[in-house]
C-alpha cells in the first residue's frame, strides 16, 4: 500500500465501520407488500357435511363409499372448522399470517348445483370472511376446491358435460357479487390437473398390501379422449366464470386461477439448458394453463392419444380471458429435463430411484421447482402477479413428552423452498404472495388422515389444534418479511 493512504476501511472513521457482508435478513427479505399466508379448502376441514341446507358433493359420495379411502375416513367432522371457524381466525392470527386463501363449497351455496340458491350457506362464508377482516386477515376465495354438487355429477355427468360449466360460472357470478364487498381476490378453480387426471380417469396402485384407486370423486375410469373432452370443459369453465365475475362482481375484484404447475426443470442453469425446461414446461401445461394463458392448444397436444377435443374458436377466446393474477401450487418437480437437437427440443432424463422424498409418496424433494416455476409463469407467459397459492409437505408429526410438535423436517423444507422463491423474487420475477399449505392438518383426500400438512396439529379424536415447531418458524417469517 502506497504511504499516506490508509485502507477504506479504515477511512471511515469510528462508528462507520462497514461489513463486508450485508446482514441475512436484508439480503434474504422479499418485496414491500409481500403477503405471507395459509391455506386450506371446504371438504378437508369444514365437516358439517349435511347442515343448514348444504347439499351432498361427490367427495361426500366417495368418501361414504367403502374401500376408496385410506382407512375407510371421511371428512363429516374432519377439523369440524364450520363451527370452530372463531378459533381458527384466532390461531391463524398467532402465528402470523396475514392473507388466508379457502374454499367455498359450492353444494352450501347451491344444494342442487344450481336453481334456489341456500342462504344459510353464503352465511357461514360472510361470517368467515368479517372474522377474518376484523383479526385483519385478508380473504382469497377459491371457487372450486374439487367438491362439485353431487346433484350435476347425477345429472351430466359433473364436468364431462358443458352443462357443468355453464353452471359454475353462474355460481361463481352469484356468489362474488355477494362477497365482493369484502373479498378481493377470488380464485376459480383449484388444481385442474388433480381432480380431472385423477377424478376422471383413475389407476389403482398397491398401498400396504391393499388396492387403492388413485384419484379420487368421482373415480370414473374414462378414455383418453373421453377425459381430453373433461379437460376442455374444466378450462372452459374457468374462462365463463371469469367473465362472470366481471360482469356481477363489484368493480375491482381480482380474478385468477390456481393450477398445479408440471415443472420442467433444467439440470443445469445454462440458457439453453432453460430454453429447454420452458419448452418442455409449456408443453406438460398444454391442457390446462398453456391454453388458459395463450388461448390456443399446442400442435403437439392436438395430435396426442386421443385426438382433438370438440372445442370452437370462441371458445377458446373465453378460456383465454384476461386475468388479473396467475396461481402456482408447487410442490415438486414435474420432470427434469436437458436441451436436444431433436423435436420437441428437449428430453426427459429419469429420475433416481434414490432421489430424495418428502413423508407423501409422490412428494419428490427440490426445492429449486421454488425458483423455477415462477421463473419460468414470467418467461413464458409474460405473468406480471403470481401467487404460490400451495406449498408444503407432510411430516411423520407427533406430540413429544412436553406437548410439542418439532416438525424439524417441515422447517427444513419450507426454509428451502422459501429461500428459492426469494431467489426468484431477488431476480424481479413479480411474486406477490406465498400461501403455505397447509393451516391445519386435515383431511388428505384418499390418504385420510394419515398425511399431515399443517402448521398446526390437530388431534382428530379431540379436535384440540396445537401449533407446531414450523408454525414459529412461519410466524418469523412473515414478521420479518424474510427467509429464516
Ligand atoms: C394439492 N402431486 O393436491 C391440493 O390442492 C390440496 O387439496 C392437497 O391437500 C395438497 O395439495 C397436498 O396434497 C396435490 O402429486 C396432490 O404432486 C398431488 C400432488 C400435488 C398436489
Amino acid at each position: 500500500m502506497p504511504a499516506g493512504r490508509t485502507p477504506e476501511i479504515l477511512s471511515r472513521g469510528p462508528g462507520k465501520a462497514v461489513t463486508t457482508q450485508p446482514p441475512t435478513s436484508v439480503d434474504r427479505r422479499f418485496p414491500d407488500g409481500f403477503r405471507w399466508g395459509v391455506a386450506t379448502s371446504s371438504y378437508q376441514i369444514e365437516g358439517a357435511w349435511d347442515e343448514d341446507g348444504k347439499g351432498p358433493s361427490i367427495w361426500d359420495t366417495y368418501a361414504h363409499t367403502p374401500g376408496n379411502i385410506r382407512n375407510d375416513e371421511n371428512a363429516d367432522v374432519a377439523n369440524d372448522h364450520y363451527h370452530r371457524y372463531e378459533e381458527d381466525v384466532a390461531l391463524m392470527k398467532s402465528i402470523g399470517a396475514g392473507a388466508y386463501r379457502f374454499s367455498i363449497a359450492w353444494p352450501r351455496i347451491f344444494p342442487e348445483g344450481a336453481g334456489e340458491p341456500n342462504p344459510k350457506g353464503l352465511d357461514f362464508y360472510k361470517r368467515l370472511v368479517d372474522e377474518l377482516l376484523a383479526a385483519g386477515i385478508e380473504p382469497f376465495a377459491t371457487l372450486y376446491h374439487w367438491d362439485l354438487p353431487q346433484a350435476l355429477h347425477d345429472r351430466y355427468g359433473g364436468w364431462q358435460s358443458i352443462e357443468t360449466a355453464e353452471a359454475f360460472a353462474e355460481y361463481a357470478g352469484y356468489v362474488t357479487a355477494q362477497l365482493g364487498d369484502r373479498v378481493k381476490h377470488f380464485f376459480t378453480i383449484n388444481e385442474f390437473r388433480s381432480f380431472v387426471e385423477g377424478g376422471y380417469q383413475a389407476v389403482d396402485v398397491e398401498v400396504g398390501g391393499k388396492t387403492i384407486q388413485l384419484g379420487g370423486a368421482p373415480g370414473l375410469r374414462l378414455s383418453d379422449s373421453e377425459l381430453r373432452q373433461v379437460r376442455h370443459h374444466t378450462v372452459l369453465g374457468h374462462g365463463l366464470a371469469v367473465q362472470a365475475i366481471r360482469a356481477h362482481a363489484p368493480a375491482g375484484t381480482k380474478v385468477g386461477f390456481a393450477e398445479n404447475i408440471h415443472v420442467a426443470v433444467p439440470v443445469i442453469d445454462e440458457p439453453e439448458h432453460v430454453k429447454a425446461a420452458e419448452k418442455a414446461t409449456r408443453e406438460e401445461n398444454a391442457g390446462f394453463m398453456t391454453v388458459m394463458l395463450e388461448g390456443r392448444y399446442t400442435d403437439a397436444y392436438l395430435a396426442e392419444a386421443g385426438g382433438t377435443p370438440k372445442f370452437t374458436d370462441d371458445e377458446l377466446k373465453t378460456i383465454a380471458s384476461p386475468l388479473d393474477f396467475v396461481g402456482i401450487n408447487i410442490y415438486r418437480p414435474g420432470l427434469y429435463v436437458e436441451p436436444s437437437d431433436e423435436p420437441p427440443g428437449y428430453r426427459e432424463i429419469p429420475v433416481n430411484a434414490s432421489h430424495p422424498k418428502m413423508q407423501s409418496s409422490w412428494h419428490l424433494l427440490d426445492p429449486e421447482v421454488m425458483y423455477w416455476a415462477p421463473k419460468h409463469m414470467q418467461s413464458i407467459w409474460g405473468a406480471q402477479s403470481i401467487f404460490v397459492t400451495e406449498n408444503g409437505c407432510a411430516a411423520a408429526d407427533v406430540v413429544a413428552e412436553d406437548g410439542r410438535i418439532y416438525d424439524s423436517d417441515r422447517v427444513m423444507f419450507l426454509r428451502a423452498c422459501v429461500g428459492q422463491l426469494q431467489r426468484a423474487t431477488s431476480e424481479g420475477v413479480p411474486v406477490d404472495g406465498y400461501f403455505l399449505w397447509s393451516a391445519q392438518d386435515n383431511f388428505e383426500w384418499i390418504w385420510g388422515y394419515g398425511d399431515r400438512f399443517g402448521l398446526i396439529y390437530v388431534d382428530f379424536e379431540t379436535l384440540e389444534r396445537t401449533p407446531k415447531l414450523s408454525a414459529d418458524w412461519f410466524r418469523e417469517a412473515a414478521r420479518r418479511n424474510a427467509v429464516v
